[in-house]
């Protein structure tokens, strides 16, 4: 199938500049094309995996994708999507956040085999050596103010205010365009709904400055904004946005996150997100409509998921995790397995040694009162990793602790302590 005719179907495609052209010069060509990520975070959430995912769909069908890092435009900051002018980083605090982002990019692409390997740039290379002469002679000459105000970015902010930096961001984009296509022949970019405007004033810019002198072959192409049935905001839970790190998100959060998308979305999500054939993602239609209880689809795409930006390995501990904690079985997990499945479980720290399990029920809150505990335990209500404890007198002892470092308390059904020692 097409590459466009697969992107289609997935839903991912919002605008492109001239699609037939586009099916052409793909048909004719390995084509090179990028992305822009500016590093305004210190990690990316699964708001970016989309274009992420996207460049290495280009990559699958021969084509060579560029991951651009906006080390230079970080520093000045898009206001495409934005109601108010950004807080500026430092040098430094720009200059990490790339190297991160860089480095989650790099586990998703493939930089480094085969002849359509992915490409890294830093925009930092070129923006900081123009000099302001140069910028506003050879660049801002092709940039008409009426043309720039008519951009969305800049007239949804004249209300507002908007700084003159933040006005000629569209300018930096569009001169990184022009660069990637004179040096790597990259003619193609892609983005977000939102880089719309940034795109095409590439595009502007790369027939203005060839004017007459050659034929510029080149286009953008926006995939849409991610929406969820109920509402909400895709990518949002209560616990925050989910992050591609694994420090900031757990791989089991992350697994999750995925498990628990809502029916009327897992079909869409399998589409924009999974690389999964039009067949199977069929047949997990088939099995929401007909058991949904059952959430099939849910757990392949936390599967698929967990794999792309993880690994196996990571993807095996999410299920193992889910799956000591569904049937109980605490002792199945090792202290790292315990934190990622307790993270955000109330917790308590235990100060010395030989602690009576009564008062421990009382000061981490768990049961009310002594007698409460006392009573909790004596009902059978209470388990130590797993284990029901009726021993009103139990003391905590090394073997009440995983690895030496924690003991989780349960309560009735399912709720759940984390102890902790000092
Ligand atoms: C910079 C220089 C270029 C081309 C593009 C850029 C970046 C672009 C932009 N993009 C967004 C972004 O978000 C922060 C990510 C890292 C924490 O601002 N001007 O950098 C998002 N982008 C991906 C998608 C987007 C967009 O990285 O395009 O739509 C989100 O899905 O908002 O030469």
């Amino acid at each position: 199938m097409h590459i466009l005719d697969d992107l289609t179907k997935r839903g991912l495609i919002n605008q492109v500049t001239d699609e037939e052209g586009l099916r052409n010069h793909l048909d004719k060509n390995q084509v090179t094309l990028y992305c822009g990520f500016d590093p305004t975070a210190d990690s990316l959430h699964i708001g970016h995996l989309l274009p992420i995912l996207m460049l290495k769909r280009f990559q699958k069908a021969g084509h060579r994708p560029i991951a651009l890092v906006g080390g230079g435009t970080g520093m000045i900051g898009d206001p495409s999507g934005r109601s108010t002018e950004r807080q500026l980083n430092s040098q430094e605090v720009v200059k990490g956040y790339s190297e991160r982002i860089k480095d989650q990019m790099a586990k998703i692409l493939n930089f480094d085999e085969g002849e359509n390997a992915a490409v890294a740039r830093n925009n930092h290379e070129w923006l900081s050596e123009m000099t302001i002469i140069d910028f506003l002679r050879d660049t801002g000459k092709h940039f008409g103010i009426n043309y720039m105000l008519a951009k969305d970015s800049v007239e949804s902010r004249i209300e507002n205010g908007i700084s003159y930096t933040e006005f000629s961001y569209m300018i930096l984009q569009s001169l990184d365009f022009q660069k990637l296509y004179e040096k790597e022949n990259c003619t193609l970019q892609l983005g977000g709904s939102d880089q719309w405007g940034n795109i095409t004033a590439g595009l502007e810019l790369l027939r203005r400055s060839a004017a007459g002198e050659e034929e510029v072959e080149a286009y953008g192409l926006t995939m849409p904004l991610i929406t969820k049935a109920d509402g909400s905001k895709f990518g949002k839970t209560a616990g925050g946005a989910i992050w591609l790190d694994p420090e900031k998100t757990s791989p089991y959060e992350f697994y999750q996150f995925w498990v628990n998308v809502d029916d009327r979305d897992v079909l869409k999500f399998l589409h924009y997100f999974t690389f999964l054939d039009f067949e199977e993602i069929e047949e997990l239609r088939k099995e929401v409509e007909e058991q949904p209880e059952k959430r099939t689809a849910q757990k392949r795409l936390a599967e698929e998921m967990t794999k792309i930006v993880h690994d196996e390995k990571a993807l095996e501990q999410a299920q193992k995790i889910t799956e000591a904690l569904f049937s109980g079985d605490i002792k199945a997990l090792n202290a790292e397995e315990i934190e990622q499945g307790f993270k955000g479980v109330p917790s308590h720290t235990v100060e010395e040694e030989g602690k009576r399990l009564v008062d421990l029920l009382v000061e981490a809150g768990i049961s009310s009162s002594k007698r409460q505990a006392r009573e909790d335990i004596s009902n059978g209500a209470i388990y130590i990793n797993g284990e029901r404890n009726q021993e009103t007198s139990h003391e905590l002892g090394e073997a009440d602790k995983i690895e030496g470092k924690y003991t989780i308390i349960r309560r009735g059904k399912k709720k759940y302590f984390f102890i902790q020692y000092k």
